[in-house]
């Protein structure tokens, strides 16, 4: 059975575009995948952060994974796992300077002031990598977004296998949903959904209600067109072709099939429908998981029964890893 490894970031409530891009593959994928599922809550400390915050967001985004169908027993927190820091520090120096300098999301997240960001953020990649590696999974369901870290994570096995003598990392392969691989902003087309946009109306959450889900919809950015009927016609209109793919993800259907369904249309019929069909997956999710934030225990404890598993897999792993660098036991 292919191991399959992916992880989310506990910086705030996972939204519609970690739900398209990556959550609901996961459900999908725990059927017949020997599954690990990580927050990744050392990699959260790669922006600003408060430890407040931190355990709240850890203690949210368990209760938003659970709630929508996540098998409790492949959950676990990272920093509670101790080889995915033993191999990140190992493939620090495995990885290059050059190959980190091409990465496009620390170009993205450090912006123009990147002499002010940590050191964690421009090695986030080496770290992600050994998330991976330290458990020998194959497969990773990732959104579009990590495509460039998945490949320098292979850039890495392949040297570190190289330099040791050894074929012991295998390649890895992305799993990235053919529909609504990057879900944009609801206030502007050009920018992923993320939990760090300041703001609020530029996602959906999964702890948002019927109404927030409504309104957000409703006062989501689009141009003055009507929809068209054909894909061609979305070419130049970001926002529309947006609204379109979250429509088309939710339902299952293809771009062509939403388009000839609502093509001719205003804006506002349309956004009804797209509604209708995020609440009707989204609130049940959200219920549950205020359901589950009731009892925080409970989120501790599979967290913690969680990470006994992946400590169980992931040590013998590492422990051979550090034996072939040449570390003394
Ligand atoms: N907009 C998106 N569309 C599709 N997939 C997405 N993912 C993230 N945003 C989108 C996928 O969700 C998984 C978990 O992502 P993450 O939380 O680890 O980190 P991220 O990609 O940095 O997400 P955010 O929301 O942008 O977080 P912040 O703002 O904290 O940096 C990944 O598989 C990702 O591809």
């Amino acid at each position: 059975m292919q191991r399959v490894f992916s992880g989310i970031q506990p910086t705030g409530i996972p939204h519609l575009g970690n739900y398209l891009g990556a959550i609901r593959n996961w459900v999908t994928l725990q059927k017949d995948h020997d599954c690990l599922f990580c927050l990744v809550d050392m990699h959260s400390l790669t922006m600003p952060w408060t430890p407040e915050a931190l355990r709240e967001q850890t203690l949210g985004t368990t209760a938003c994974l659970l709630a929508s169908g996540i098998d409790p027993t492949r959950l676990y927190n990272q920093s509670a796992v101790s080889a995915h820091a033993r191999l990140g520090w190992i493939f620090n120096c495995v990885s290059r300077l050059g190959w980190l300098n091409r990465m496009t999301q620390f170009k993205d997240k450090a912006g123009k002031n990147r002499e002010n960001h940590s050191a964690g953020l421009y090695v986030y990649p080496n770290l992600m990598a050994a998330d991976i590696l330290a458990f020998h999974a194959t497969r990773v369901p990732v959104g579009d977004d990590q495509r460039q870290h998945l490949e320098l994570a292979n850039d890495i096995a392949q040297k570190f296998n190289h330099d040791m003598g050894v074929e012991f990392f295998p390649q890895i392969e992305g799993l990235i949903p053919p529909n609504a691989a990057r879900v944009m902003s609801l206030r502007d087309g050009s920018k992923k959904m993320s939990k760090s946009d300041p703001s609020a109306q530029s996602r959906i959450v999964l702890n948002d209600t019927a109404d927030d889900i409504a309104l957000k919809i409703r006062r989501a950015r689009t141009d003055s067109e009507p929809l068209p009927s054909e894909e061609a016609g979305l070419e130049g209109r970001p926002e529309a072709r947006n609204l379109i793919t979250i429509y088309a993800a939710m339902s299952d259907k293809s771009m062509a099939d939403v388009l000839s369904e609502f093509g001719g249309q205003g804006f506002g019929s349309f956004k009804q429908s797209l509604a209708d069909l995020l609440v009707e997956t989204l609130a049940p999710v959200a219920n549950e998981a205020r359901h589950l934030l009731d009892d925080k225990e409970h989120l501790l404890q599979v967290l913690r029964k969680g990470a006994e598993r992946a400590r169980a897999v992931s040590d013998p792993i590492v422990d051979e890893a550090e034996r072939l660098v040449g570390f003394l036991r």
